[in-house]
């Protein structure tokens, strides 16, 4: 298959990027490199040490021998650049991930939520229009967040992407539906999620576009099959306090003696994945399209449900380190019960990696080799949602 990778620069992109083309696909990255220029704004890095686009294209080249190419430009903006590749390359396949995709950023200042809001929603805007207009039959994969559910369960299972409702008419008859699952964001950039989920029911409707929705959960681990070949490949890791998400920041600061931050009383559930299966579940979106007509594929893309505090505890025991419970800079549910059904990617095939298997292994390879390189400074979350109540 052509496949584009839409922000495949940044920590779920690369590795999907690499796992396509190692098997054999011929894949474009798009990417403008906005990640890595929000790392300058916050003065903050990668812990692992992160390459140039250059250097990751040309050490990929160097051990399997395949070219991927690399157009530099904004999807959200360059309308026109997109249309042309997608002309030009003729993808059968377009995954996106380039979106804003941290919470905290999204709600640090007037100025973050416009950028979020601006850039996501035109993004995957630009993204429908330029199928439609390019007059090709292309699959989407969006990554979307499980955050679009909110965190509650309502008694049910989260289903994936759609509810099933009874209805009762004035005449006394009770109509059945199924609908989009209610949105409930809990940030801006959850916000924008639950607008994308809008425009790929719009478009599919209406122009008959192939979507496959991906709502993941929280992306844990490092690295892949592909980017563990070189240490030119490696993939991001994030800490700090706007973009570190909850696991891996948990494993940095255990490898550096830093007191694992629980925001409150850490009674928090949300959904996780290893950023191996992350990969994997793409894959197998990509060898399942949804047929042409029918409606937008939603897939719940996590493996396993955790309380935050429970996390905290499990690597205290295994690492000694200890834990503090912070105030919660977010305005959230300091307890939520999570139940979400996530048959589909398991019956495709899906052999999960569990939290139980791979934890020890990520602290030991990847948050101990590079702990030299965090700055703690940078380790507490100082975005904060309810500074005006
Ligand atoms: P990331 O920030 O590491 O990667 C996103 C990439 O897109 C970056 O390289 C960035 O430079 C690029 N990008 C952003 N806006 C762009 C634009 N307008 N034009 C061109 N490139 C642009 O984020 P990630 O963790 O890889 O997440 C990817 C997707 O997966 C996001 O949409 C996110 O919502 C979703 N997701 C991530 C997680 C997680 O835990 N990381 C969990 C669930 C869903
Ligand atoms: N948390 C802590 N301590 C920390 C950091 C976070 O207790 O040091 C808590 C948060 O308050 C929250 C939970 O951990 O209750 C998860 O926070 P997170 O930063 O790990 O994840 P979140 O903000 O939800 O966002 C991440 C990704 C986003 C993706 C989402 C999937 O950044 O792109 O959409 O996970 S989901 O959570 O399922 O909505």
């Amino acid at each position: 298959m052509k496949i584009i990778i839409l922000g495949g620069d940044g920590f779920c992109g690369w590795p999907t990027a690499l796992h396509f083309s190692n098997r054999g696909h011929d894949i474009a990255i798009v990417d403008n490199l906005s990640r890595r220029n929000i790392d300058n704004e916050l003065e903050v890095t990668s812990l692992t040490p992160i390459r140039s686009m250059g250097a990751r294209l040309a050490a990929w080249k160097e051990h399997t021998g395949h070219d991927i190419s690399f157009h530099r430009f904004n999807v959200a903006e360059h309308y026109h650049r997109l249309l042309t590749l997608f002309r030009e390359f003729e993808p059968d396949m377009v995954v996106h991930f380039a979106e804003q995709r941290a919470a905290p950023y999204s709600m640090k200042s007037s100025y973050h939520k416009r950028y979020t809001v601006g850039n996501n929603i035109n993004a995957t805007n630009n993204v429908l229009s330029a199928v439609v207009e390019s007059e090709r039959n292309i699959h989407v994969i969006h990554l979307g967040t499980m955050g679009v559910y909110g965190y509650g369960t309502a008694g049910i299972k989260i289903p994936e992407g759609y509810l099933q409702i009874k209805v009762d008419t004035e005449d006394g008859r009770t109509i059945k539906e199924e609908i989009l699952y209610p949105a409930n964001p809990g940030s801006i950039y959850h916000m924008t999620k639950t607008q994308d989920q809008l425009m790929f029911a719009f478009y599919n409707k209406n122009d008959g576009v192939q979507i496959t929705d991906l709502h993941q959960g929280i992306v844990w681990g490092t690295q892949t099959e592909e980017t563990r070949l070189d240490e030119r490949l490696i993939n991001r890791f994030d800490y700090d306090g706007d973009y570190g998400t909850v696991l891996n920041r948990f494993l940095m600061q255990a490898a550096i003696g830093y007191p694992l931050t629980v925001h409150g009383s850490g009674g928090q559930t949300r959904a996780f994945i290893h950023i191996q299966d992350t990969v994997r579940c793409i894959e197998l979106a990509a060898l399942n399209p949804p047929q042409r007509g029918e409606r937008v594929n939603i897939l719940n893309q996590m493996t396993e449900t955790h309380r935050v505090g429970d996390l905290a505890r499990l690597i205290a025991d295994r690492t000694g380190a200890e834990i503090q419970n912070v105030e919660n800079p977010r305005n959230e549910a300091d307890e939520n019960e999570l139940f979400v059904e996530n048959r589909r990617l398991l019956n495709l095939g899906l052999d999960p990696i569990t939290l139980e298997g791979g934890l020890m292994e990520e602290v030991s390879e990847v948050a101990r080799k590079y702990a030299e390189r965090c700055d703690a400074s940078k380790i507490p979350c100082v975005s904060l949602w309810n500074a005006r109540k």
